[in-house]
This record gives C-alpha cells, sequence and structure tokens, in this order.
C-alpha cells in the first residue's frame, strides 16, 4: 500500500467482486476468469520490463496466422495466457491472436475470451510501450461475436506504468500495478472520452495509398491545428485517445483493402470500450463468425471522440 495515501485503495480482485452478481449472474466463474487475465498482465508487464536480461529479446523464424514474424516475446506471452485458460473448464473458447485456431474447451461454458497477448511486440524490442488486449463474449446461437455480446473488455498498457483498463456493460475502471504490493489498485472509476482532443492518430507514411476522402478528413484536422501523435502500438494510441480524446485511424488504403488490424483481437474490444466511454467508431466490422476461418480477420478502423469523429 502506498504509505503516503490517506485513503484505502481499491485492489482489482475488490473491485470484481463488489456488484458482481448483478453484472454477470454468474457464481464466481467471471471474476476468475479476469482473476486469471490479471495475473498473466502481471506476469507478462515482469518481462517486458525485463526482456533484455530475460532472453526474450528477438525473433523467431514462425510467422503467426496474420503472417507476421513472432517475436520471442510473443511466444512467451502466448504461452502465459494459453497455459492459465487451456487447462481450465472456465470457457467455451479460448481465441489467441498468435494461435492459428480457436481452442474450444468447454462445451457447458458461455464464455469466449479472445487475447492478444502482446500488441506491439516490435516496440517491446526497443522498451517503447506494448500492451495486452483481453475481450470476453458470450456465446451466441448464432455463433456471432459482435459487441452486442461482449461481457467486458480491455487492455493492460506495459508504459511508463503498467495499466490496466476494465470496462464491461455498466463499469469502467483504471487500475495501475503497484510494484510494492503487486497489486493492481483502482486510479480512475467511470472514465469518459473527452468530446473533443487535440491529435490525430495515423500513420502517414501511407497517405498517398490513402482514399481522397481519408485524405480531406486529415486535411481537415490539421487545418484545425491538430497534432500527430502515433506511437505505432494500439493500446498506447487508444489510451491516450481514451484519457485526452481526439481521433485515431487505420483505414482501408488502395494498396491494403483488408486492413491491417484484426476485428475480434482489436477492432470489436476497442470498439466496445470506445461506445462504453462515450466516444465514437467507424468500422465496417461489427460481427464476424466464430470461426477458424474468420478468427484472423482485419478490417478499417476509426475511433475517437465525438467532434473529431463528426467532422468525417
Ligand atoms: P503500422 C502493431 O503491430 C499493430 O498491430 C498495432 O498495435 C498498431 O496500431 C499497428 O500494428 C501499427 O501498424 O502499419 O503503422 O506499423
Amino acid at each position: 500500500m502506498f504509505a503516503t495515501q490517506q485513503h484505502k485503495l481499491t485492489s482489482f480482485n475488490e473491485f470484481l467482486l463488489l456488484n458482481q452478481e448483478p453484472l454477470t449472474k454468474t457464481k464466481g466463474n467471471y471474476s476468475l476468469i479476469l482473476n486469471y487475465i490479471q495475473d498473466c498482465c502481471k506476469t507478462i508487464s515482469g518481462y517486458v520490463r525485463n526482456i533484455g536480461l530475460a532472453d526474450l529479446l528477438g525473433y523467431n523464424t514462425s510467422l503467426n496466422a496474420s503472417g507476421d514474424l513472432m517475436a520471442k516475446l510473443d511466444v512467451f506471452a502466448n504461452s502465459v495466457f494459453g497455459k492459465a485458460f487451456k487447462n481450465s473448464k472456465l470457457l467455451y473458447a479460448f481465441a489467441s491472436e498468435e494461435d492459428e485456431t480457436i481452442t474450444y474447451l468447454n462445451k457447458d461454458s458461455s464464455y469466449i475470451l479472445s487475447i492478444d497477448p502482446i500488441d506491439g511486440s516490435k516496440q517491446s524490442q526497443i522498451h517503447l510501450p506494448s500492451g495486452s488486449i483481453f475481450c470476453l463474449y458470450k456465446k451466441t446461437k448464432d455463433n456471432q461475436l459482435s459487441t452486442g455480446n461482449i461481457v467486458c473488455a480491455g487492455y493492460c498498457l506495459y508504459s511508463s506504468a503498467t495499466v490496466l483498463l476494465y470496462v464491461d456493460k455498466v463499469r469502467s475502471a483504471l487500475f495501475l500495478l503497484d510494484s510494492a504490493t503487486g497489486n493492481f489498485f483502482l486510479a480512475k472509476e467511470n472514465l469518459k472520452l473527452p468530446d473533443k482532443g487535440t491529435d490525430y492518430s495515423v500513420n502517414e507514411a501511407y497517405i498517398n495509398d490513402f482514399y481522397d476522402k481519408d485524405k480531406t478528413y486529415l486535411n481537415k484536422l490539421k487545418q484545425q491545428k491538430y497534432s500527430l501523435r502515433y506511437v505505432g502500438t494500439l493500446v498506447a494510441d487508444m489510451h491516450r485517445t481514451i484519457l485526452q480524446g481526439g481521433v485515431f485511424l487505420y483505414p482501408f488504403t488502395k494498396t491494403n483493402q483488408t486492413g491491417k488490424l484484426r476485428v475480434v483481437f482489436e477492432i470489436l474490444p476497442f470498439s466496445f470500450i470506445i461506445n462504453k466511454l462515450g466516444g465514437k467508431v467507424k468500422t465496417s466490422a461489427t460481427k464476424i463468425k466464430l470461426s477458424n476461418k474468420t478468427v484472423h480477420n482485419k478490417a478499417d478502423f476509426m475511433a475517437g471522440s465525438i467532434k473529431e469523429l463528426n467532422y468525417y
């Protein structure tokens, strides 16, 4: 506990247990799933911070399902989440961005968990921000995934602090990892995206491939003196957008008409988060079938403050 704190801090565990029942109508499995997620994030945070010492720098020769070279940290982080969930009966299905296929576990469970174990692993090689993204869906009869059947979503940002954002249908909360106790403690509750920001976030290296509508949009923002902020890690760029407002976009381009961001692991979780926090989202990916054929599909994504999205 912080010696200087005047008041008792609320841990993530306490936060989950408070008012759990009305929200999830389950006996404990929900909190257990979220506890496993937080424990995985704590473990990964420790290794991200010691990547050069724990021999996790560098890449394997294998490619993941999205065709990206797998960093050693990708493999490690994927094994951390895999060990936590593939040996449990808590989930109907477990999908990881680093796994080729979906792992089906317990037909009597109604939970589907999607994980991006390390978003921005390239950045972590040089100690720049990275993150883990989680999204818990309720199984539906038509086997579809959409923001409508998301129970909760969030991320863990590994940056100058280790920050856990949790958003469910009725609550949102930001936690900071306290290195002294190893607990995530509540830092902010009921987050609300600012209606307007000062930054736009896009990789402008592709500007010549952008469609005219996107080029026009970016010029409009520049004329209004917006600043460009782009980390190159989705979790970091979205964390800034959530706290300070503004807009992030990764559009289709003339040479990349499938997009870069993954629907299941990035677009649906962040669509849920941004909408719940009072922001706005534009994407062609609102629903996707839970199947090995579609689980790694990509799409376009734009999200942020209402004001900036309404300029589009
Ligand atoms: P680009 C990281 O590899 C990632 O998947 C997201 O975290 C990030 O927003 C995007 O790719 C960056 O892509 O093409 O700008 O390097």
